[in-house]
């Protein structure tokens, strides 16, 4: 049940197993974005905690760790006792999610179901991970070995952050991998309570840690640290860029990236009007449109675009935005005042750069990040607010004649996460599916994102790939013993 009164439980850094507060004895504020009040102080992490984190990571890491020796189904049961008590504490996790992040209450509670699908996914990998046996004929025997990685830095972003961490948490843990985290700033609270549900669950001291802190600090830390063997990044294009140079520079940690999107939904002519506007209009709005992989550009076929705009703008203007606790509500606050003057300042552009404003185009009430849905039409290739990301309620629609221009248009971008297009005409399906740069391709539905099947980005929407087979790849080395037949 939807309750906006509820309280965090946990302030203080989990290292250890422990709640401890920050070595600078420091904290900072975590605001609830729908009326700018604080909700706690939480301790602020920085490069001495990341420090301590870490020794004790690597201790977990040991070869005799109990972590190391435990019995691999012994671990998969442990992520499943963690799916338990998140399924114990749902109410309080997706109240606390709604209240630090403004999602809707319902959103923040289908964010909980969708992280414990992928923690009891990734459960089920822990002993299915093997290696090959190779005969090269010549005397000499090989046998490959997977192997955790070791300790590993995950830094993730505020747009879902329970299910960044279960998409991060997930295949280390399988892996056999032990864990540092940093929540975002803006979004702390989720973290540190499941942090505390995995010390209830059984997990051994050090193998899961999380401080809360800044980028430029805890954050860096991370990057930079000679112990931690993997980085594992969800955020934007530009500290991905620090992330990887950090990772180089100090001891060439592996780098998984999972970056932004400007990713195209194509509406041809032949499909039902009204469903291709609700794909499209989910596409874009859902999360805010706080969603690496929102469909921002959506291309409609000229014979269909004057009716879709009509019935888009008007969907749009019917979207309830409002307290994220109301059981009405689709569309809380953008998260802080930052994003909410980017994505003011991107309407404002497409103003001035002659897109057409059908609906929204401003701020909605006087309190709170809270921002009108809105629609441009008549938005060209060149304009800013069709080439920058700009993760909020914007939708820019684009026409289009024929489906070769519009592949090379859909390409013409620095990103590649997602793609769809929506069409009953197979061989137009087909043809976009292979043609278009992304590492999602969606046909008749968007956000069909699976645990099962690995999600990441062509270009520079990022590098690796996270769910799936490859997501648990990601955080194991491959080490090939060979021997020689006497
Ligand atoms: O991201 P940042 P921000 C995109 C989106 C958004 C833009 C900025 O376009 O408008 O990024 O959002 C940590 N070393 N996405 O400012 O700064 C930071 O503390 C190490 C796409 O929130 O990249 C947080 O934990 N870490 C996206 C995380 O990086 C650093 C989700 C993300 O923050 C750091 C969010 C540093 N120097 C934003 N600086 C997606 N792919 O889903 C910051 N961080």
């Amino acid at each position: 049940m939807a309750n906006p009164n509820v309280q965090p439980k946990y302030n203080q850094l989990f290292i250890n197993n422990e709640f401890v507060d920050a070595v600078s004895g420091k904290t900072f504020e975590t605001l609830n974005p729908a009326n700018h009040k604080v909700i706690a102080k939480v301790a602020e992490g920085d490069k001495a905690d990341i420090d301590k984190a870490v020794v004790a990571a690597k201790k977990a890491f040991a070869r005799d760790s109990e972590w190391r020796t435990m019995y691999p189904g012994s671990r998969g049961e442990l992520m499943l006792k963690l799916c338990a008590l998140m399924e114990r504490d749902r109410n309080h996790l997706a109240n606390l999610e709604s209240l630090d992040n403004g999602k809707p209450y319902t959103e923040a509670d289908l964010d909980v179901t969708y992280a414990q699908a992928t923690l009891q996914y990734y459960s089920g990998w822990v002993d299915k991970v093997y290696g090959e046996t190779i005969n090269a004929g010549t005397g000499l025997n090989s046998v490959t070995r997977k192997e955790p990685v070791g300790v590993v830095g995950q830094i993730i972003p505020w747009n879902y952050p329970i299910l960044m961490l279960a998409w991060k948490w997930g295949p280390a843990l399988a892996a056999g991998c032990t864990i540092v985290m940093k929540p975002a700033e803006q979004t702390p609270l989720t973290a540190l309570h499941l942090a505390a549900l995995t010390k209830e669950a059984g997990f051994p001291a050090g193998v899961i840690n999380v401080v809360p802190g800044f980028g430029p600090t805890a954050g860096a830390a991370i990057s930079e640290h000679p112990e931690i063997k993997k980085v594992a990044f969800t955020g934007s294009v530009p500290i991905g860029r620090i992330i990887m140079e950090a990772a180089a520079k100090s001891n060439l940690k592996r780098v998984t990236l999972e970056l932004g999107g400007k990713s195209p939904v194509v509406v041809c002519e032949d499909f039902d009007v009204d469903s291709a506007v609700d794909i499209a209009h989910d596409a874009l709005f859902s999360n805010h449109g706080q969603s690496c992989c929102a469909g921002s550009r959506t291309y409609v076929h000229e014979k269909i675009y004057d009716q879709f705009v009509a019935k888009a703008a008007a969907k749009a203007k019917a979207r309830k935005v409002g307290c994220p606790f109301a059981a009405e509500t689709l569309q809380g606050p953008q998260i802080d005042d930052e994003m909410f003057n980017k994505v003011l300042g991107y309407i404002e552009s497409g103003k001035q750069q002659g897109a057409k404003l059908e609906c929204g185009g401003k701020r909605h009430g006087d309190t709170g990040y809270f921002i009108e849905p809105t629609v441009f039409s008549n938005v060209q290739d060149n304009m800013k607010i069709a080439q920058e990301e700009i993760f909020g309620p914007v939708q820019s629609i684009f026409k289009f004649t024929n489906l070769e221009e519009m592949i090379e248009r859909a390409n013409n971008t620095n990103y590649g996460l997602a793609a769809a297009i929506i069409t009953n005409d197979l061989n137009k399906a087909m043809k976009f599916s292979d043609a278009v740069e992304a590492g999602s391709v969606w046909v008749n539905c968007y956000d069909a994102v699976i645990p099962q099947a690995p999600f990441g980005g062509y270009k520079q929407s990022g590098i690796g790939r996270e769910l799936g087979k490859d997501g648990v790849l990601s955080y194991l080395e491959t080490k090939t013993v060979t021997m020689k037949i006497q």
